[in-house]
Formats: C-alpha cells, structure tokens, sequence
C-alpha cells in the first residue's frame, strides 16, 4: 500500500515538472537557413524557468563550412564584440574565442540538415537585462540576431 501511494506520488510529480517544462517557455526551438535567418527575432523565457533548453535547426542545405550557424548568448553590449573576437577563433571553436566568459551559453556550428542544442541554468541570467542572441559564424550577426527576453 505504501509503495502504490510512493509511486502515485512520484508519477504526479514528474508529470507536474513535465508540464511546467512546457508551459513556462524553458524550451527553445530556432531554425536557421540556407540565406542567413533565423525565424525568430525574439525569445522570451519566463521568469519562473530555472533551465532553459535553446534547440537550433539548421533547415537548409549548405555545408557548415559555407553556412554554418550556431546560437550564441551574450548580454546586448557583448554581442558585436564577441562576434568580433569568434571571427579567428574558427569553426573548429565554433566561432567562439575560448574561454570566453561573456558568452553566456551557445551551440556548436552545424550545417544543413543538422540539429543542436543547449542547456543553460537561468541563475546565469538578470531580469532587466538586455540580452542578444545571434550566430558567431563570421559575418552572419548582421541578419542572425535577436532580442532574448528574460523574466
Ligand atoms: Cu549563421
């Protein structure tokens, strides 16, 4: 008897924490393409998320070498810096200068067809703050940005 009601808990639990995940935004889906977009120019994640998971689509078809894309997050002033810094970094580093400790979380680089992702704990984050995401692939922050909205 007390096993049943151990178990009835706990399934109530994880379906309850299942549904949080999913109400509250902590879930991210971005595509990127073949001519330099994303197809959201703004992620908003609720106050209440403790983790967010970003997953990036590259719906194209062009090799990563020629069209990669990534997501990157910084705070907004960090942003064009950062992109500046990932230039000679290489993809190999993703874009991403190492051990750079403005970018708060980002994806590898993936070409067409490929899917990635990321988890990252809100406690890095600031309600009110300005922050931006965007794709450190040399050139490709002029058209792949975005607002990200906390709180
Ligand atoms: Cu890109």
């Amino acid at each position: 008897m007390k096993t049943i009601r151990m178990i009835a808990c706990l399934s109530l639990a994880f379906a309850a924490s299942s549904a949080f995940a999913a109400d509250k935004g902590c879930t991210v889906e971005i595509s990127g393409t073949d001519q330099m977009q994303y197809d959201k120019k703004e992620i908003a994640v609720a106050a209440d998320c403790t983790e967010v998971e970003v997953t990036l689509h590259h719906v194209g078809k062009a090799p990563a070498a020629a069209m990669g894309h990534n997501w990157v997050l910084t705070k907004t002033a960090d942003a064009q810096p950062v992109a500046n810094d990932g230039l000679s970094a290489g993809i190999a580093n993703d874009h991403i200068k190492k051990g750079d400790t403005r970018v708060i979380a980002h994806t590898k680089i993936i070409g067409g067809g490929q899917t990635t992702s990321v988890k990252f704990a809100t406690s890095l984050l600031k309600k009110g703050e300005a922050y931006t995401f965007f794709c450190s692939f040399p050139g490709h922050i002029a058209l792949m940005k975005g607002a990200f909205k906390f709180g």
